[in-house]
């Protein structure tokens, strides 16, 4: 898969060199681009943002940079010779979730333009959309003062679906928001060794040998988990996925 990322910030983005995003880059898995706005400005100051029209506090961000990116970007051509996917960071998006996470691990090139100020004349986004399959997308209901941040919270959410990423395929399927058998329902606690530590003991469950059971006491810790955390989910949850997953196990 192919990223590039257009920022006034390319030093925000240095996190992508570690951990599992690194190493998928180090691997040849993921092909990361960071490019500075600033290199499309013409002018001594290299500006990037003007004052809005009609008013109001802030700066907004000029189009004429951003549009001399993408171009270049996007005729630089990529992978499969597809047109990239442009993931606009906005606290004005679609949610970013799970599930949109999946479909975009799925673009062969994505092309993320996160934004400073109160963000980019609003004729970027309608140009690109004209051509391109945009995505106006959102990492919660709280306001950054840039979209680089979740830039680098979609890419990790992406990149460890990619395959071969993750070491262990499995690891994606007990995940919180996995679809599948436990949709809908957060995680439950983990434990590993030592057996007591601090006076507190691990659930004699999990030493149990009983497959089903452990299936079972799972199920019901995630559901405790969620009610306390997130009853808006048990509102929309499937009973039935829970009682299937406890007779698969
Ligand atoms: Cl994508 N950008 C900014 N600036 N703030 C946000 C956001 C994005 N998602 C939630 N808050």
């Amino acid at each position: 898969m192919r990223l590039d990322v257009v920022t006034i910030f390319p030093e925000y983005l240095e996190p992508l060199n570690v951990s599992l995003v690194g190493k998928a880059r180090a691997r040849g898995q993921l092909d990361v681009r960071v490019h500075d706005l600033r290199a499309w400005t013409h002018d001594k100051h290299h500006t990037v943002d003007d004052t809005p029209y009609g008013g109001g506090p802030g700066m907004v961000m000029k189009p004429e940079p951003w549009g001399e990116a993408l171009d270049e970007i996007v005729a630089s051509g990529g992978p499969e010779a597809q047109p990239p996917v442009l993931v606009v960071p906005t606290p004005s998006g679609r949610p970013f979730t799970q599930e949109l996470a999946v479909e975009l691990s799925l673009a062969p090139w994505l092309v993320f333009t996160p934004a400073r100020y109160e963000g980019i004349d609003r004729r970027v986004i309608e140009d690109y959309g004209d051509r391109f399959d945009v995505r106006e997308v959102s990492i919660g209901d709280y306001v950054l003062a840039g979209g680089e941040a979740p830039v680098l919270v979609m890419v990790e959410a992406i990149a460890r679906l990619l395959p071969g990423v993750l070491g262990n395929a499995e690891s994606h399927r007990d995940d919180s928001f996995a679809p599948g058998v436990m949709a809908d329902l957060l995680e439950g606690p983990v434990y590993t060794k030592p057996p007591e530590w601090r006076g507190h003991e691990i659930p004699e469950v999990l030493v149990s040998g009983h497959h089903g059971r452990i299936a079972r006491w799972r199920r019901d810790q995630a559901l405790a988990r969620t009610a306390a955390n997130r009853p808006d989910l048990i509102e929309r949850a499937d009973p039935e996925a829970w009682d299937k997953h406890d007779r698969a196990a």
